[in-house]
């Protein structure tokens, strides 16, 4: 794994294209993993801490800046950055679009992978905790990934983590803490999002061999 880790580390990502509508959305040949979260919480900060490039995804201290979905290649999988949620000062309408671009998104299935991030400092907010019920009726398989990590000590963290996974109902070891100025938690992820995909390709692998079987018996 560490192998692999480091493989996907060598490779330089690169931004592939921008989506504003779903017909825009890619339909590739290789898996998407979505980068979810509130505004501002640090989506676009985590894939360039993913991608070790300072510029790759545009980031911004004003919140709401990300309003399409944009395409990055990994080399292993693709990584959609989902425009975020939860800022007030948009208007109605703006976030009615946000809300349908989102829906298509999902709609359309062929996820891999979901990566929600929330901030280490605060607890998960109502949006949080409305988007993770919307993976789960979705059925997309998500890590819960906590951003700004340099923010707090260690101390705190682990509190922080503690009390942030008592919320979603999930074991604190499920969380992965990272931070885009240190590059705390990279690997971590890494690992995560292509053992995530290798088990899904297991589950693939096994509902072709499935489907084939069938095909032999009904001959
Ligand atoms: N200290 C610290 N600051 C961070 C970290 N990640 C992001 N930030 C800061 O948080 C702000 C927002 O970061 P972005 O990466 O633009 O957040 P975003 O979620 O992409 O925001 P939108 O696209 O507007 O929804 C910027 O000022 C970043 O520098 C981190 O790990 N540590
Ligand atoms: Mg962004």
């Amino acid at each position: 794994m560490e192998e692999t880790t480091e493989k996907i580390a060598l490779q330089n990502a690169v931004f592939v294209t921008s989506a504003a509508t779903e017909r825009q959305f890619l339909k590739g040949d290789k898996p998407i993993v979505a980068v979810c979260g509130k505004s501002n919480v640090g989506k676009s900060s985590f894939i360039n801490m993913l991608a070790r490039r300072k510029k790759l995804a545009k980031t911004s201290r004003e919140p709401g800046r990300t309003r399409l979905i944009n395409y990055f290649d990994f080399g292993a999988f693709l990584l959609a950055d989902l425009p975020g949620y939860g800022y007030a000062r948009v208007s109605v309408s703006e976030k009615k679009n946000w809300a349908r671009l989102l829906d298509a998104f999902f709609a359309r299935g062929g996820l891999s992978h979901a990566i929600l991030l929330l901030d280490c400092r605060h607890d998960p907010t109502a949006d949080d905790v409305q988007m993770l019920s919307f993976l789960h009726a979705k059925a997309v398989p998500y890590t819960v990934v906590l951003t700004k990590a340099d923010k707090l000590s260690r101390m705190k963290l682990k509190e922080h983590i503690s009390a942030i996974a008592a919320d979603l109902y999930l074991g604190a070891g499920n969380l992965i803490a990272t931070s885009a100025e240190t590059g705390q938690g990279r690997d971590d992820v890494l690992k995560r999002i292509l053992s995530a995909l290798a088990a899904e390709g297991d589950g693939a692998a096994r509902e072709g061999a499935r489907a084939s079987e069938k095909e032999e018996g009904s001959d």
